[in-house]
């Protein structure tokens, strides 16, 4: 059990998307225009689907929040799916079967492995909750996470940095655009967008889609979340788990990642230096700002690659599941590109897993007690 945690529940076209939210200390102010921000950020980006016209993702708070402040009791978020109005009979709790079986299962998805676990005849019972339309419901929880993060002082950002293989010229970062308004894509190099965009619109006329890479960055955060007492206590390791739990998320790496390869160690590592100023202070952040499974102190550096989108509109073979005959796979409308959507996601889940951090280590029932542990921690670690 995790000091915070959090459960979604949910179909894409049910009535709505919730998430549940245990362990965030009473005393957190919520902005929930805010929070909404991040819902409609979810949502944009060149290449999305037709769904996205339907819906405009706003988070209701159902408990645990009273008079603008969170009381230490779980907080229900719900997200409502204005699609649903076209499901009521397909996605009906009471009565019987209606509309037709989806029966030709999609490489790269849920719907094959899932209809044989779970025993069903309908892929449509399996991909209702594989759909990536969940996510909205994890931007909700990692939105508030982010409420919290703020007080303690700490940020998380993202930012697109490949979409099917057009990569950002290498000097482009996030680091300098918080707060700025954000491009179409959550990319700040206009001129790879740009050619983004190309490769996005001659996917989608092919009846093609495209993965990509995010990378995330968190900002403000203290030496010394996570452990390396333990594999599990480790920050990389939660981290990398969290955004590997994203769907379509086939890679993870932090800091210089698969880069390492090629590095000698006299290159690899963050050498030390101290001035009055600064004390200890690094040149480099190779390390991604994680060292021994604890945060350093230094910027975090996350990266997560997504594999393109499996429903696609020109599709590929596959098999009936219930005459085994050759068909071509079911067509769900769906995406081109989810990218800049997944990186919104990726935010989402690091904030959660760092709030968790912080929780556990400055103690979770107030906000004042957190930020007095806080405080005297960063004087002996830092002097301040
Ligand atoms: C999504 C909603 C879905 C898809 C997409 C993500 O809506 P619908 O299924 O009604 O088109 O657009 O889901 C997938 C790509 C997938 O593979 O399931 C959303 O809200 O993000």
């Amino acid at each position: 059990m995790g000091t915070l945690r959090f459960l979604t529940a949910g179909e894409s076209h049910g009535k709505c998307l919730t998430a549940i939210v245990e362990g965030l200390p009473a005393g957190v102010r919520i902005d929930l225009s805010e929070m909404n921000q991040d819902m409609v950020r979810r949502q944009q980006g060149y290449g999305r689907g037709g769904r996205m016209k339907i819906e405009a993702d706003c988070v209701e708070i159902l408990s645990g929040v009273r008079f603008g402040e969170t009381t230490g009791a779980p907080v229900t978020l719900c997200i409502k799916n204005k699609d649903w109005e076209n499901w009521t009979e397909r996605m009906s709790v009471e009565g019987g079967p209606a509309g037709e079986l989806v029966t030709a299962a999609r490489p790269g998805h849920a719907d094959l492995t899932g209809i044989k676990k779970y025993a069903r005849k309908d892929i449509r019972d399996i991909l209702e909750r594989a759909s990536a339309r969940e996510t909205a419901g994890r931007v909700a929880a990692g939105a508030l996470a982010k409420q919290f993060l703020k007080v303690c002082g700490m940020t998380v950002v993202s930012q697109v940095i490949n979409i099917g293989g057009v990569h950002i010229a290498a000097a482009e970062t996030a680091r300098g655009q918080i707060g700025r308004t954000l491009s179409e894509l959550n990319c700040y190099d206009a001129a790879a967008e740009e050619k983004m965009r190309v490769k996005i619109r001659s996917a989608k006329a092919e009846g093609d889609t495209l993965g990509g890479i995010f990378e995330v960055f968190a900002q403000g955060i203290p030496a010394g979340l996570g452990s390396y007492i333990q594999w599990d206590r480790r920050l990389d390791a939660r981290l990398a788990g969290a955004l590997m739990s994203i769907q379509a998320i086939k890679g993870v790496e932090i800091g210089e990642g698969f880069g390492y390869a090629a590095l000698p160690g006299s290159l690899a590592h963050d050498e030390m230096f101290y001035d009055a100023e600064h004390r200890v202070y690094r040149k480099t952040n190779h390390a991604g700002g994680i060292e021994g499974g604890m945060s350093n102190g230094e910027e975090i550096v996350l990266r997560a690659v997504m594999k393109p989108i499996p429903t696609l509109m020109k599709p590929l073979h596959s098999v009936d599941i219930q005459s085994h005959e050759a068909v071509l796979a079911c067509k769900e409308r769906s995406d081109v590109c989810a990218v800049s959507a997944a990186s919104v996601v990726g935010e989402a889940m690091t904030a959660f897993v760092l709030a968790e951090a912080v929780i556990e280590k400055f103690g979770g029932d107030a906000m004042t007690d957190l930020l007095a542990g806080m405080k005297s921690y960063k004087e002996r670690v830092y002097g301040e």
